[in-house]
């Protein structure tokens, strides 16, 4: 049989939407008080609840992830020189340079795709300041290693956690290592407030910096305490915030029965390679599905297959490709490690459809749709 295209599109992924009666409940709310921005009631709601959520006072949100990552940069004072991971989406290196600050590219490891200790400890210099590492697709860093690097050199250890939303590890949330964790809401996010970014931290004094820096560095009406921007989350993103935290265990349940289909469905396709199921202590949140495209064995390049499913009405994305250091803004920043992991996985990446929407014999025909790609058969 023939396998013919999705009637629909099928994307990398899909916001998750509220029942819109819920959403316009919240909307007449919104409506009767007039109160639309600037730290309003739903906006502390929403923060409320946060900090019930994730078990701890110092939550502060913002009106997207990249901002509140420059302020958390901002707001800690990093300066000089900080090590990062070039397989990650630009705005966590931008959230670097809008401070001035040096961004210094090291390898990856090659099961799960976040920064490399050896390669981070091998980069310090007496400019370092801190590690910008990433939770990237939600898989947690080297928690361990990373922390004693930290420790040993007296640096700050922040982590971009943009993708890492319900992740756990030995059932403490992902947001509760190290000394500052960005989190991203935006729409692609499987947690999301239309647009938004919250940041958590160990350090109280921390909160009322970034409250500052948020709104234009206002202390009061009359009183400016520092150079501040406008980095404020609204009464709308707060809203749908607050009402897709009440489905997150229902999202993150049916992610995880779309990865296990993925994984039952691909595992025996010669060339397709899925990074290893996580250790048991690791709640993962089932935020992506990378696949590693070895073109010997798949007998197409990463390239082509990312093309040809789109003949299927599949469009997959080449989450991170390419590498940061090799966007032209930043080939200026000179790259002492060789990067060997990092440049082979992003010309082998591919993130698969996944969002809770997704149907699960959708799941099962993209695979195998990508099974008749390397067999040769009944294509198109
Ligand atoms: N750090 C990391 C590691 C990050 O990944 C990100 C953001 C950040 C920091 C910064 O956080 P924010 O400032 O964004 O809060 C997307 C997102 O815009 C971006 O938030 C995300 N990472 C990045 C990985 O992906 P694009 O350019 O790939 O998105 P786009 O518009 O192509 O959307 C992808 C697909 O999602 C579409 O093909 C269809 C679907 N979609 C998208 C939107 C926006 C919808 O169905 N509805 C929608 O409203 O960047």
């Amino acid at each position: 049989m023939i396998i013919k295209p999705f009637k629909e599109p099928i994307y990398v992924t899909r916001p998750f939407l509220p029942p819109l009666n819920e959403y316009a409940d919240g909307l007449k709310e919104i409506w009767d008080s007039k109160w639309l921005t600037n730290n309003g009631p739903v906006l502390n709601r929403f923060s409320k609840e946060l900090c019930d959520y994730f078990e701890t006072e110092n939550v502060c949100l913002f009106n997207n992830g990249t901002l509140a990552l420059q302020i958390a940069l901002q707001g800690m004072g990093i300066s000089g020189e900080v090590i990062t991971t070039p397989f990650t989406f630009v705005a966590t290196t931008h959230a670097l340079t809008w401070n001035k600050i040096r961004p210094v590219f090291v390898d990856i490891e090659p099961d799960y795709y976040t920064i490399d200790p050896e390669k981070v400890e091998a980069a310090i210099t007496p400019w370092t300041t801190a590690i910008l590492a990433v939770h990237v697709y939600g898989h947690p860093c080297m928690l361990d290693a990373l922390t004693d690097i930290a420790r040993r050199y007296n640096i700050k250890l922040i982590y971009d956690a943009a993708h890492a939303f319900g992740t756990k590890v030995g059932l403490k949330s992902i947001a509760h290592f190290g000394d500052m964790s960005m989190f991203s809401f935006h729409s692609t996010k499987l947690f999301h407030s239309i647009e938004g970014g919250m940041l958590i931290f160990p350090e109280t004094g921390f909160k009322s910096t970034f409250n500052y820096l948020k709104n234009f560095g206002f202390k009061n009406e009359v009183e400016v305490v520092m150079p501040g921007t406008n980095a404020k989350m609204n009464e709308m993103q707060a809203l749908m915030g607050i009402q897709v935290l009440k489905y997150i265990n229902e999202i993150i349940e049916k992610r995880s029965k779309i990865t296990k289909m993925y994984r039952d469905c691909l595992k025996n396709i010669p060339g397709i390679i899925l990074p290893p199921p996580l250790p048991a202590h690791i709640e993962n949140n089932h935020a992506y599905i990378p696949i590693e495209v070895i073109e010997k064995e798949f007998g197409m390049s990463r390239d082509a297959l990312y093309e040809k499913l789109k003949l299927y009405n599949v469009f997959s994305r080449r989450y991170f490709f390419p590498l940061i250091c090799d966007f032209a803004c930043y080939q200026g920043f000179p790259v002492v490690d060789p990067l060997d992991v990092a440049r082979g996985v992003a010309n082998r990446i591919l993130c698969l459809p996944i969002y809770d929407g997704l149907d699960l014999n959708d799941v099962k025909m993209i695979c195998e749709i990508i099974r008749e790609f390397q067999t040769g058969k009944n294509l198109l």
